[in-house]
């Protein structure tokens, strides 16, 4: 009796043990760190997150991995704006290829083999106008079935390319859909079952920018690769014959690579003519969370989320972005000398550097006010409550303590309904991670964070959310177009892992 107590203590111990080292690996990447953003309170309006607001609280960094480039600086590769096959005064037509390729990221080095659109790695900018019918034929060139889904877009779920609208190898697809949304940067990128992560990671993912007549008016840098640059952060490991092996590099909580490169460009510049410079940021890594900041002590103004512009610029410290995430920041760079270098900076590691050439004045002011959105009112009558809880890590990912099923409807919608979600972080003991929580089809705006209202920062229209362990979101929202709609975390392995779910809209 008292020999089997014993062995049943040692095993308990031994289970203990083991709940902890697996606890403290964890924490390299989901930790949080109690740092808060400050501002000081000039004209522009300062973000003003609170204490209790964990939005505000500084994700720890993966930093452990990151390293920097072994290349000399290089200019930023500025992905081609894609003209369109036809243009009409109505409707406008595009073809998006889905295609291998080789790139060289290493400057006369070994070349790497990618995937990308329309080119060997990422994709073109695709310029759309609110109102404007788009028209994109999907070809996919690759030898294995890819979909096409447009990230941030209203639109309908035939249209959307989630995995039940896969391109098989050769095929073509044609979708169309009316933009129906303000201006905004949105993105695109493959979304198989069982693939999105590897695809994503060996290159799949371009840029779309809407334009409405408001952005047009609006005083703000948008002369492409001139003020306003596309920076689409991702970070990649080269193995010793430079290529990508997403199968080494896989993790099924942290696909990381120990590279930053911007727009597929490693240790990245750009010269700045401006005393504005625009930079639409785009975290299209497969796990890394980063913290933005700018050296010099330098402050970085928001002007827009995922879906819109906010309504006034806020004047930010740091900018935490998570997987699918995007943000516009303006930096102005008037104090500081020509000939300096200011650097966009995430954990310690240089993401990008800002070579100041000079600081003509592109503008005379930023403007005052962004948008007309009046504050969020919430309808309580003819409501859909629903309630999500993310849990777990690796293949224990869970949303609602299930795994993602293809023939399972999770949730029944209909459109044009009101929409209050709550979205839930289940802190766990040892399984404590950021999931961000990406919906499908729609833009919607936060309620609230744990109870309190979303900072200045956050109250535009959004995609995805980054959710720190025990972080309870409130979502408001309407489904505008029908059909069967993906949520779920952007960590594109959980995503892989089954912590995705589907919202049949009718
Ligand atoms: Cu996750």
């Amino acid at each position: 009796m008292g020999d089997i107590l014993k062995t049943k203590r040692v095993v308990l111990f031994i289970f203990l043990i083991v709940l902890v080292v697996l606890g403290l690996k964890q924490t390299n990447g989901v930790a949080l760190a109690a740092g808060m953003m400050s501002g000081d309170h000039s004209m522009m309006n300062d973000d003003d997150d609170s204490d209790s607001n964990s939005h505000s609280k500084m994700m720890k960094e993966h930093n452990v991995d990151l390293k920097d480039a072994d290349v000399p600086m290089q200019e930023l590769n500025l992905p081609k704006v894609l003209k369109p096959d036809k243009q009409t005064k109505h409707d406008v037509y595009y073809t998006v290829i889905a295609q291998k390729g080789k790139t060289d990221f290493h400057d006369g080095g070994k070349l790497t083999k990618t995937l990308g659109y329309n080119g060997s790695y990422l994709g073109p900018v695709l310029n759309l106008k609110r109102g404007q019918t788009v028209h994109i034929k999907e070809v996919n060139h690759l030898d294995e079935k890819t979909t096409f889904h447009w990230h941030g877009a209203i639109i309908s779920g035939k249209a959307d390319g989630g995995p039940h609208e896969p391109v098989k190898p050769g095929k073509t697809k044609k979708i169309s859909f009316k933009v129906r949304q303000p201006a905004a940067t949105l993105w695109f990128h493959p979304h198989p079952s069982g693939t999105t992560g590897k695809q994503v990671y060996k290159g799949l993912a371009g840029l779309i920018y809407i334009h409405d007549r408001k952005s047009k008016c609006l005083s703000l840098p948008d002369n492409y690769g001139v003020d306003d640059f596309p920076v689409v952060v991702q970070d990649r490991t080269f193995d010793k014959n430079n290529q990508l092996n997403y199968k080494k590099d896989y993790n099924a909580d942290r696909t990381l690579g120990k590279n930053l490169m911007v727009n597929g460009t490693l240790n990245p510049y750009i010269n700045v003519t401006t005393r504005y410079v625009r930079l639409r940021l785009l975290n299209g890594s497969n796990t890394r969370n980063y913290n933005f900041y700018l050296n010099h002590h330098q402050k970085m103004i928001k002007i827009a989320g995922d879906g819109s512009f906010l309504a006034k610029p806020v004047k930010i410290k740091k900018l935490q972005l998570s997987p699918g995430e995007r943000a516009e920041v303006i930096v102005d760079t008037h104090k500081l000398n020509v000939g300096s270098n200011l650097q966009l900076k995430t954990g310690g590691m240089k993401a990008l550097t800002m070579k100041l050439n000079q600081q003509r004045d592109n503008l005379t002011s930023l403007p005052d006010k962004l948008s007309d959105r009046k504050a969020l009112k919430v309808p309580k009558k003819n409501v859909n409550h629903e309630k999500l809880v993310l849990s777990g890590m690796s293949n224990m990912v869970r949303i609602n303590g299930k795994k993602y099923n293809p023939d399972r409807i999770d949730i029944h919608a209909k459109r044009n309904q009101q929409q209050i979600w709550t979205i839930e972080n289940k802190k766990e003991m040892m399984m404590n991670m950021i999931h961000p929580f990406h919906l499908h089809g729609v833009q919607f705006r936060i309620i609230s964070i744990n109870g309190k209202k979303p900072s200045k920062s956050q109250r535009g229209f959004l995609d995805t959310i980054t959710l720190n362990p025990g972080d309870k979101y409130k979502i408001s929202f309407r489904f505008e177009e029908k059909g069967l709609y993906m949520y779920h975390c952007h960590n594109l392995e959980h995503e892989e892992n089954g912590m995705m779910g589907q919202v049949l809209v009718e």
